[in-house]
């Protein structure tokens, strides 16, 4: 059964553009989320993609045997192709159109679920910090939580108009280079005014590539899954010199279990 794409009004695409972020109530229909929250918690049973350092721990050491912080897996599409075909990933395709215009694309996708009472905080950070430097972007997250979320179980959170930033500094979370996951050290940014988006299952916040954006820890009995949809327009190359220190200075397990795969084939 579809679920039409939202249209967005004039006000929407505007405040995106402003602010850097918005919020809808619905992407897709309640009886599609249980089907996708279905395959969800059968990738992170499995924990697919593991030896191939697609699923580890964002927020921690990453060890063997250590219950995982924040557990992540980069493109749960490879390890569930039906996911695309799912009406959620045609309607954020039809919105991210209408936020960057027709060359705009899907481009990939991640799941990070927090668990019930104990899932950690995801500190403050811009998602371009943990990208290529030599990329110029324009690219959209389209966050989608697979169960109503609040800001006790983990909700989005944005500065708005922190997309007309620079990248701020950022470091591994805690200084910990073993740790993937990054957080703001810039002590120039302010918090304080942060706007939280509680949204029902289904319903999706969309934030820009610079937008300052946290989630909280998950104090719900409830696992708090998020499926974020990556799309924007093709990358082209940064008009000078620049370097992420944050990242040249990580020394991950999930990096070392990426190198021995690819070198297994
Ligand atoms: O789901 C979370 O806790 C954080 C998600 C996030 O940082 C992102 O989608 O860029």
């Amino acid at each position: 059964m579809t679920f039409p794409a939202p249209v967005l009004t004039t006000q929407q695409v505007a405040r995106y553009h402003i602010d850097g972020f918005i919020a809808l109530d619905a992407l897709t229909s309640p009886q599609e989320v249980s089907q996708i929250r279905e395959i969800y918690d059968d990738l992170f049973a499995r924990q697919v993609g593991r030896e191939k350092g697609d699923q580890f721990d964002l927020g921690g050491s990453d060890e063997e045997g250590v219950k995982a912080k924040l557990p992540q897996i980069l493109n749960p599409s490879r390890y569930a192709p039906e996911l695309k075909q799912m009406q959620l990933y045609a309607n954020a395709q039809a919105v991210v159109e209408q936020l960057l215009g027709p060359q705009a694309k899907v481009t990939g996708d991640h799941a990070i679920n927090k668990p019930a009472l104990d899932g950690a905080p995801t500190p403050w950070h811009q998602d371009e910090a943990y990208w290529d430097p030599s990329q110029l972007y324009e690219s959209v997250s389209i966050w989608i939580p697979l169960q109503d979320v609040t800001v006790a179980s983990g909700c989005m959170q944005f500065i708005p108009g922190s997309n007309k930033l620079d990248i701020v500094e950022h470091q591994s979370i805690g200084g910990d280079v073993r740790v993937h996951g990054l957080e703001v050290c810039d002590p120039m940014v302010d918090t304080s005014h942060a706007v939280a988006c509680p949204i029902p299952a289904g319903g999706a916040t969309l934030h820009g590539n610079r937008t300052l954006h946290y989630a909280g820890p998950n104090r719900s009995d409830q696992p708090r899954r998020a499926l974020i949809i990556m799309a924007g327009l093709p990358s082209k190359p940064y008009p000078a010199p620049r370097r992420f220190p944050w990242n040249e200075a990580k020394r991950t397990a999930r990096e070392q279990r990426a190198m021995a795969a690819s070198d297994k084939t």
